[in-house]
């Protein structure tokens, strides 16, 4: 398929005793290409290389895809189910007792059953998260929908795409995380990338931003802090957090201003246009930089580079969509492209760095409380019907939509909800507001968890459910770039883990669903159902097979017959998905964050990633290199702001909001604004910034500010430096 200036065919050394299994990442959504190294006499996996021949990564991999193979060995592993006896504090782990599958499965069954018949099918919830393979997403959603038929059923991808997704269905109809592939990147002429610290959380997208300026090209960036992208960038807009949806206001009205709109793409195959043009009027270069905190000089310099740009590509991450506005963030940055009619070409569009290694695929398959498989809406009777006739139930039995992620533990505190089966995600640590969370987790009748390691949620649990890593099973995931990949197994699930597809299938048995779910005996039967599923909907993976994916490096869908090879480029004719074909230009007014700095709290805190980090930190914070780059948390404050908080580097201070408090020491550093303070978040218990984080969720995707609220730093009497 794609294949570029950096592609190289590089035949690998073969040891003896040692095989090589070709596959992926298991962390973010670049999905670096990787084989990993087996010993054949042991069967276990040793190592790991690059692989060259892989045309998005070409032989690229970060310190944690280098040391990602080390999870699946780890002393840390659950090997066998586990049950809570707070008296047996001499078991495996603390709190807990070791346990066969059969009592665990039928202690969960017992539990389900009982508060269902109490209280309804909608007292029991489903949590889940995106770094499974597409086949268990898929499966989740059914499991939820099917086997335990309640409408409660939400995932973390509600923290990390929602806003991103809600963006591009409004502006587009559809939601690809990206119109182009990646192997597109380096041959255009300006990237605009806003809120996203890409040399940190996509470090292998990093040589074709700088083959782009090494070719004369042009990088702008977006962000109030001056990370490793924003230091090369041609134009730094450090802005103050929450305030993107003036800077695209403000460099929209100077691209209308100074001839920069086509006329002619703007007519065809747009709508909105007027209104916005109206709206941006009072986004003047001067109004904007009062609110953003951005010089004139840098706004316009902006807009003129953009606007004169033959091809450009606008990215954005999670410092603009993780916002209240979140949703209306995504559609400003969009208007960008579309009234330049940068968009539906090679070279230039529009695309988010998704996050989770299936932070595209998870999203669309039906773990989402609103949707079903091929991106079908659960208020579509059409699709209701399609779905159910695959699921082999009446339409008449598929639970209506629930409520987002965050509301599901509003739900827990008020005792609506009152069993919780959590699989692959880490709550306790990555979810806003964390003492309503906690609480909430504490709040119900029954928790079961699935994980390979005991996280800081699943202390939480009744049961926990050993699940197998990445390297375990197979399957596929879908990357950044729209590409649906195979994830291969490389070693046999260790002690008694299992699979989450597996258990789910057990599970529907023991809940007397088992019709549904008995055929499903290996990861390729639930491929093969999954696919049919999908089949007619927008995010249509039926022609995707393993075998193509296999044949051609990936397949982009929509791939919708087994002749088609799949969508590289979206929007090549200009045809949109809204149903008269035209994308929509959108007015958004601005609104500023959901918190604002006072004279009680009178920073702002953001949060965000380090390199050496997994999100809530429960995979790598248990390796032994990564855990000594980065072994705790800290808090970026600029020197002036130091001096008048009479605070040193490496001193512990006390952070708070009106939510919570924490202690971290503090990193002096000028790449961060005056009245900004920075965390990261991949720390549990008394360390997570998450204590601090407000709820405030955006209206249409439901996700929480987690780039912007208001602080207070407090100097301790001990003054003390580690
Ligand atoms: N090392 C590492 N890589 C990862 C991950 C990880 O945990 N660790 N996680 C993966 C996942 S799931 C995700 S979602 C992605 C996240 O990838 P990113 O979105 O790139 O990461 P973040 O650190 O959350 O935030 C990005 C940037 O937004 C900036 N920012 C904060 N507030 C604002 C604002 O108001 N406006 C603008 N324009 N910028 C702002 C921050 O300073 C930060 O540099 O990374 C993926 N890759
Ligand atoms: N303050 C703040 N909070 C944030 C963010 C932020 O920028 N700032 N970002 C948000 C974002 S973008 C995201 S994506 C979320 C992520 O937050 P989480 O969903 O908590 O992310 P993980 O740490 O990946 O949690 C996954 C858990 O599942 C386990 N696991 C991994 N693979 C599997 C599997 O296949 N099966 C099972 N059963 N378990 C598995 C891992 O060991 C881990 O414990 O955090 C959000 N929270
Ligand atoms: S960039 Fe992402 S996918 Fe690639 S090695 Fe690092 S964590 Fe893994
Ligand atoms: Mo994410």
């Amino acid at each position: 398929m794609q294949k570029d200036k950096f592609f190289r065919e590089i035949e690998n050394v073969n040891h003896p005793n040692e095989k090589l299994i070709k596959t992926h990442c298991s962390y973010c959504g670049m999905q670096c290409g990787m084989n990993l190294r087996v010993n054949t006499l042991t069967n276990k996996i040793v190592g790991v290389e690059p692989r060259y021949e892989w045309p998005v990564t070409v032989g690229k991999m970060c310190p944690k895809g280098v040391t990602a193979y080390q999870q699946t060995n780890h002393k840390d592993r659950i090997l066998k189910p586990l049950i809570r006896d707070d008296s047996s504090l001499n078991g495996t782990k603390e709190g807990f007792r070791e346990a066969s599958w059969e009592e665990a499965l039928t202690l969960v069954a017992k539990n389900f059953k009982e508060l269902q018949a109490h209280y309804g099918k909608d007292s029991l919830s489903v949590f889940s998260g995106v770094s499974m393979t597409n086949e268990k997403c898929y499966l989740t959603g059914k499991f939820a929908r099917v086997a335990l038929g309640t409408r409660y059923i939400d995932y973390n991808g509600r923290f990390c795409m929602s806003s991103a997704a809600g963006g591009f269905l409004r502006t587009f109809g559809v939601d690809r995380g990206s119109t182009l592939p990646w192997t597109d990147i380096h041959e255009t002429d300006c990237l605009f990338i806003a809120g996203s610290n890409t040399a940190e959380c996509h470090p292998t997208s990093m040589f074709r931003v700088w083959a782009v300026q090494e070719r004369g090209g042009y990088l702008i960036v977006a962000d109030p802090r001056e990370t490793p992208l924003a230091r090369r960038a041609d134009i730094h807009l450090d802005l103050r957090p929450g305030t993107d949806l003036a800077l695209a206001n403000g460099i929209l009205h100077l691209l209308i201003k100074n001839g920069h709109a086509d006329e002619q793409f703007v007519n065809q195959h747009t709508n909105g246009f007027e209104e916005t043009k109206e709206l941006v009027e009072q986004f003047t270069p001067a109004y904007t930089s009062m609110i953003t905190g951005v010089s004139i000089e840098k706004i316009e310099r902006a807009a003129e580079v953009y606007g004169k740009a033959p091809n450009a590509i606008v990215m954005f991450a999670r410092g603009i969509e993780q916002q209240h506005k979140g949703v209306d963030n995504v559609s400003a940055y969009c208007n960008l492209a579309l009234v330049t009619g940068k968009i539906g070409r090679p070279k230039a569009g529009v695309a988010t760095f998704t996050g989770q290694g299936n932070g595209q695929g998870g999203r669309e398959h039906g773990q989402k409380s609103d949707l079903l498989p091929g991106y079908r809406k659960i208020t579509d009777p059409k699709a209701v019907e399609h779905v159910s006739k695959v699921w082999g139930i009446n339409p008449e039995d598929m639970p209506q939509p629930g409520v987002s992620a965050y509301e599901m533990f509003e739900l827990m505190e008020q005792k609506t909800i009152r069993g919780l089966y959590l699989l692959c995600s880490n709550p306790a640590v990555s979810a806003p507001n964390l003492n309503f969370v906690r609480n909430a987790m504490k709040n119900l009748d029954f928790m079961v968890c699935s994980d390979f390691y005991l996280s800081e949620s699943a202390e939480f649990a009744d049961v926990i459910l050993p699940s197998v890593t990445w390297s375990e099973d197979e399957g596929t995931v879908t990357n950044l770039e729209g590409r649906i990949i195979k994830i291969n197994k490389a070693q046999e699930p260790i002690g008694e883990s299992k699979p989450d597809w597996q258990m789910q299938v057990e599970l529907a048995n023991l809940l007397g669903k088992g019709k549904h779910f008995d055929h499903l005996k290996t990861a390729r039967d639930v491929a093969e159902e999954f696919r049919l599923a999908t089949k007619g909907g927008n995010a249509d993976y039926y022609g995707a097979t393993w075998d193509k994916i296999d044949k051609q490096d990936g397949v982009f869908w929509p791939c919708r017959e087994k002749e088609d090879k799949g969508t590289p480029h979206m929007f090549l004719d200009n045809k949109f998905y809204h149903s008269d074909g035209r994308a929509k230009i959108c007015a958004l007014p601005y609104r500023p964050p959901a918190e604002e700095p006072c004279e009680e709290y009178p920073l702002r805190l953001t949060t965000g990633r380090v390199v050496y980090h997994y999100l809530s930190g429960n995979q790598t914070r248990r390796i032994p290199f990564l855990k000594d780059m980065c072994p705790d948390p800290y808090v970026e404050v600029h020197p002036s702001t130091a001096e008048k908080y009479n605070i040193n580097h490496d001193e512990v201070v006390k952070l708070f909001t009106r939510r919570g408090k924490a202690e971290y020491k503090v990193k002096i550093t000028e790449a961060i604004r005056e009245d900004t303070v920075f965390v990261p978040y991949h720390f549990g218990h008394d360390e997570s910034i998450n204590l601090l984080t407000i709820a405030a969720l955006d209206p249409m995707s439901r996700m929480p500010e987690f780039k912007a609220c208001a602080v207070e730093i407090e100097k301790l009497d001990t003054g003390k430096v580690l």
